[in-house]
């Protein structure tokens, strides 16, 4: 394998990577050309629907070589990188497939980030430009976006979906058809990334003060896709509808827009997945697949429970992951909302976990599922390492053809995240169920899952002692019956401070991070319990902030 023209990204070991292709996971060849030969067959199917914008595929794809041709004039060449902060709109997917076919490496941030990650993730990445709406939620991201031009030395240029400033560029131009003489198309067939190539950073669900990028290469992206969307059931007929943030993992390619697409569905964009939108549109477009976090398939199910679900006639597959799934609300989704549930548990990283549709519905609704890959490595081991026995819980090590060996530019923390023998440490409990699946019992990872949003306890710490009042602080999930876990954080004061929860997001805020990492709760005390080796017992905390809320539900927030 040639090593890749991105420095810092952690490649396969050869003779695995030879292993791969042998075996027919790994294609070689750029995710692009597997996606319009797929155009090609069918020229004048729906790709693309966003409210009444529709486009054929041979428009999408004429679009997605246009662009790339005006994005390599804008001075991206293969290799440089976007930070794009889309809502999920048609703009999403024709830069997204741009970039793809130039070699430019979209880097996936969220729709919540703000200036706190942005800048971090535009530094780490050396982002030469940024795509954002112009505004979203009333929130001015051109602006935003503008200032980190002048903050980041590798940062140039602004697209603008949307009311464009000066010196910004107008996205919805780069994004339009081609001139029809079929230049770029010849161009960009000519001119394709190498498979071993970076296709796209995807944001680690971060356990450290700020997120990992996880670099996946063409080949291993595709693998990805086309293997989900075959345990998915994905095929030509398949109207998918993206409601969660489009750049997440889930809905991108796991099988996603991009597992959609390659096998000639549809893909209808959404900038929400509130159910009054969702189920309108999903009866308009005659959606048949979707993917939800457990708190949005919860909202489906109050909201079908409450109308009926006669909208969802059409949709036969709600994936659910992102968090873990309660085995009682998975057991309504049939009955409520009509359609077969696939849990899904996944990361970023790479290894994926599905049920299979035609599971026995215990299986469906009691377990994450299994491996979608007969090249998934997957082991549980204790504290040592070693293999737990079957039927015991152990934490999750795996290794596979589309699971990278290490996070982008992160030595010191690969060291850790990774064992010498090139294993993910995923950070999560599992345990095999006797009919073969895995079950999510917990984690040894210090983060805060929140509905499916990971936040790093590291990063809010790291936030909380800039605070003048703040001797010591940990932040800890606290149980959730909407969301699984809202953020609680544990302060030890400086005398007489009289610090609170407003006090502590006012702080927070000011340092312009995502919204959804603020904390939803403070409990102040007097010291921070501690474990036999002097580190902040958190295991403590989580119990006591577990006894807090029943002893007084109103605790909650
Ligand atoms: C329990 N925990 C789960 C599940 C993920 C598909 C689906 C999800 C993600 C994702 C993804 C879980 N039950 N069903 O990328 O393609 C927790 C685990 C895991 C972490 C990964 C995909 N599904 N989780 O959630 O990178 O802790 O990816 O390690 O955001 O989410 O987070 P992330």
């Amino acid at each position: 394998m040639v090593s890749p023209i991105i420095e810092g990204v952690v490649p396969w070991p050869a003779d695995v990577a030879a292993q791969y292709v042998d075996a027919g996971y790994w294609e070689n060849r750029a995710l692009g050309s597997h996606l319009w030969e797929q155009a090609d067959r069918t020229p004048d199917a729906a790709a693309l629907v966003d409210g009444d914008l529709r486009l054929s595929y041979a428009e999408l794809v004429d679009r997605a070589d246009a662009a790339a041709t005006r994005l390599a004039a804008l001075g991206l060449e293969p290799g440089h990188r976007v930070l794009v902060q889309l809502v999920n709109g048609w703009e999403f997917v024709v830069l997204t497939l741009a970039c793809l076919r130039a070699g430019v490496v979209p880097v996936m941030a969220l729709p919540g980030h703000r200036r706190h990650e942005l800048e971090y993730l535009a530094n780490h990445a050396e982002a030469t430009a940024i795509a954002v709406p112009d505004s979203f939620r009333g929130f001015d991201h051109q602006a935003l976006a503008t200032e980190l031009v002048a903050a980041v030395p590798s940062l140039e240029r602004v697209l603008v979906a949307g009311d464009t400033a000066e010196g910004a560029v107008d996205l919805r131009s780069l994004l339009a058809q081609s001139d029809g003489s079929g230049e770029d198309r010849a161009r960009w067939d000519a001119e394709q990334p190498a498979p071993d190539e970076v296709a796209v950073f995807l944001l680690s669900g971060g356990t450290t003060g700020l997120p990992k990028l996880i670099a996946r290469t063409h080949n291993d992206y595709v693998y990805n896709a086309k293997c989900a969307a075959s345990v998915s059931g994905f095929d030509r007929g398949t109207v998918y509808l993206v409601a969660l943030p489009a750049g997440h993992n889930f809905p991108l390619a796991c099988p996603g827009l991009l597992g959609a697409l390659l096998v000639g569905g549809t893909v209808v964009m959404l900038d929400s997945p509130e159910p009054v939108q969702a189920f309108a549109t999903i009866a308009r477009e005659g959606v048949t697949h979707t993917a939800a976090v457990p708190a949005v398939a919860q909202k489906w199910i109050d909201h079908a429970a409450a109308v009926g679900a006669d909208e969802l006639a059409t949709l036969r597959v709600l994936q659910v992951g992102g968090s873990r799934l309660v085995d009682e609300v998975a057991r309504r989704v049939r009955p409520v909302l009509g359609c077969t549930l696939q849990q899904v548990f996944g990361m970023a990283e790479g290894l994926l976990n599905y049920t299979r549709l035609d599971d026995p519905d215990d299986v469906i609704c009691c377990s994450q599922g299994r491996p979608m890959s007969p090249g998934d490595e997957v082991l549980l081991v204790d504290e040592l390492d070693r293999a737990v026995p079957d039927g015991t819980p152990g934490a999750l090590l795996t290794r596979g053809p589309y699971t990278p060996r290490g996070y982008y530019r992160a030595a010191e923390h690969n060291a850790r995240a990774f064992t010498a023998d090139g294993w993910y440490r995923s950070g999560d409990i599992c345990v095999w169920d006797a009919t073969g699946n895995l079950v999510v019992a917990g984690r040894d990872k210090d983060l805060i899952n929140r509905g499916g949003e990971k936040i790093s306890a590291e990063e809010v710490e790291n936030l909380v002692y800039l605070i003048p009042d703040v001797e010591q602080v940990a932040a800890v999930a606290m149980p959730d019956s909407d969301l699984g876990e809202r953020v609680c954080v544990y302060v030890v004061c400086r005398e007489a401070s009289g610090l609170d929860l407003a006090g502590v997001r006012e702080a927070l805020q000011a340092r312009q991070i995502a919204a959804y990492k603020l904390p939803e709760h403070l409990v102040v005390v007097d010291a921070l319990p501690q474990t036999k080796v002097g580190k902040i017992d958190k295991r403590a905390l989580r119990e006591d902030i577990v006894a807090r809320l029943q002893a007084d539900p109103r605790v909650s927030r």
